[in-house]
């Protein structure tokens, strides 16, 4: 990727903000449906309104000019495009995203679009979801739609959004849509595996549809911090805890996925520790999976601090023992797995540049701040505004210590639905009084608009010098 400006943006999801669940030919998703069954979601809500993006697109295109971003990242919604899964394209979907596109592009906002974030299409579910071998052949078909509609327009893509939540969350422990609690191996494997290929088929369908694309894929990850900076063994320490496999939870561990993208194989301790459970996994399989790509995307909202213990009785020949500090003695945001660790996101530009050798992108960062208005009717999220100040100050300083970030984006323009959780955890810049969805700035929307006035006017400067 030519390092041309740096990308300061905002991103959001369609599920979590378009609402318009059954308009203009939209299909039903794994979000539609395990919303729609009581004590799945927290509040017992749903998206069916959300921030009701689908209508109030020039509002929010209206809030992104105002805040200054030169990149919006949004997902699409596959059952707006193909309603069914696989099958007749819906063209009315296909224009609501056209529009969103061109609007974007009045304004200078560069669109980078997410090909898939978490909103399956329920027939396809219903034909095994990500167990099923031909998922993959049905995210080309739908990408081939998207790319050969918006792809004389967008050149920034994305195949999917956090592989370690589909899986994990989805498949694993049951938190988010279709809800599945998998206990056999062979299938968390199996579906990580159909995952990969679908992103490989993504990233063909792109290439093949949009020559000059910019092509990435998102994980999530908390940074294992050294607390100890003058120990370089440490660091090491952390590196390689950061990119090991975890036996018992697959799903979460980065480099199941990561090492089959970036470096075309799994990692060696993979075959060893899963001999039983293995998929079927073919040289061409792992060919579709590891193309070439343009940038890491890396969502990042909290981290572990680690130090080596003393040696305890337990550990023989005295050796000091790799110790993750417990998060709860960590200050935390309004949602019990958000630590306030800005150093994270030095760490991880750090490591995955290290191991994958490639440009990368905070596609998200962002804090659940759960502040009300106050009785000037105005919402003082101080919090939040600290917690972008801090993290951008460690984004901008692995910059200046020559790592190879490409741009941040904070997750999210606007409070939105929060999956699982509900409304009730707000990471938004913009206030939404739910169920009314009017559009309420928080100070922290200043905050970040005139981070990217001072930055960009900064990047300006050095190209002159
Ligand atoms: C992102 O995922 C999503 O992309 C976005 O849609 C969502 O709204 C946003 O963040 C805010 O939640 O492993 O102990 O950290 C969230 C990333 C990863 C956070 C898994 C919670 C589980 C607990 N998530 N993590 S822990």
């Amino acid at each position: 990727m030519d390092s041309g400006d740096f990308f300061w943006g905002s991103a959001t999801s369609a599920y979590q903000i378009e609402g318009g669940f059954n308009e203009n030919g939209k299909g039903e998703s794994i979000w539609d449906r395990y919303a729609s069954v009581p004590k799945n979601i927290k509040d017992g809500k749903d998206g069916k309104k959300a921030c009701d993006s689908y209508h109030k697109m020039d509002q929010d295109i209206a809030l992104l000019k105002e805040l200054g971003v030169n990149a919006y990242r949004f997902s699409i919604a596959w059952t707006r495009v193909i309603p069914d899964g696989k099958g007749k394209v819906n063209e009315a979907g296909l224009d609501y995203y056209s529009r969103l596109v061109d609007e974007l592009l009045k304004n200078n906002i560069t669109p980078f679009v997410t090909l898939y974030h978490w909103d399956l299409p329920e027939p396809l579910l219903e034909e095994g979801g990500f167990y099923d071998r031909n998922l993959p052949t049905y995210f080309a078909a739908y990408v081939t739609a998207v790319v050969k509609k918006l792809g004389d327009r967008v050149k920034h893509w994305i195949t999917i959004n956090e592989p370690e939540c589909i899986i994990g969350n989805g498949y694993v422990n049951g938190t988010h849509a279709p809800g599945y609690k998998e206990t056999d191996t062979k299938k968390i494997l199996l579906a990580i595996h159909n995952l990969l290929r679908m992103h490989g088929e993504g990233v063909k369908a792109i290439r093949d549809n949009c020559s000059d694309a910019k092509v990435g894929f998102v994980g999530t990850d908390r940074a294992l911090i050294p607390q100890d900076k003058d120990d370089a063994h440490l660091e090491e320490e952390c590196y390689k805890h950061f990119f090991k496999i975890q036996k018992d939870s697959p799903a979460w561990s980065g480099a199941i996925y990561y090492d089959p993208i970036y470096l075309g194989d799994y990692p060696k301790e993979y075959y060893k520790m899963f001999a039983d459970d293995l998929p079927s996994i073919s040289k061409e399989d792992l060919e579709l999976i590891h193309q070439p790509l343009d940038f890491i995307g890396e969502n990042n909202y909290a981290s572990d601090y680690c130090f080596l213990a003393e040696p305890s009785t337990s550990t023989k020949k005295g050796k000091r023992v790799f110790t993750i500090k417990d998060p709860k003695t960590m200050p935390c945001a309004d949602i019990w797995w958000e630590q306030i660790t800005p150093e994270g996101v030095y760490y991880l530009a750090k490591y995955l540049t290290k191991r994958y050798h490639l440009p990368l992108i905070f596609t998200e960062n962002g804090m659940c701040d759960n502040t009300e208005p106050s009785s000037d009717h105005l919402i003082h999220d101080t919090r939040r505004s600290d917690y972008i100040k801090s993290y951008v100050d460690y984004v901008l300083k692995a910059k200046r210590d020559g790592i190879d970030i490409r741009g941040y984006f904070y997750w999210s323009l606007l409070d939105n639905f929060e999956w699982g959780e509900g409304y009730k955890p707000r990471f938004g810049l913009v206030y939404l009084p739910f169920p009314d969805t009017t559009r309420v700035k928080k100070d922290s929307f200043e905050t970040y608009k005139n981070l990217i006035k001072e930055q960009m006017a900064k990047e300006k400067e050095g190209k002159k010098a």
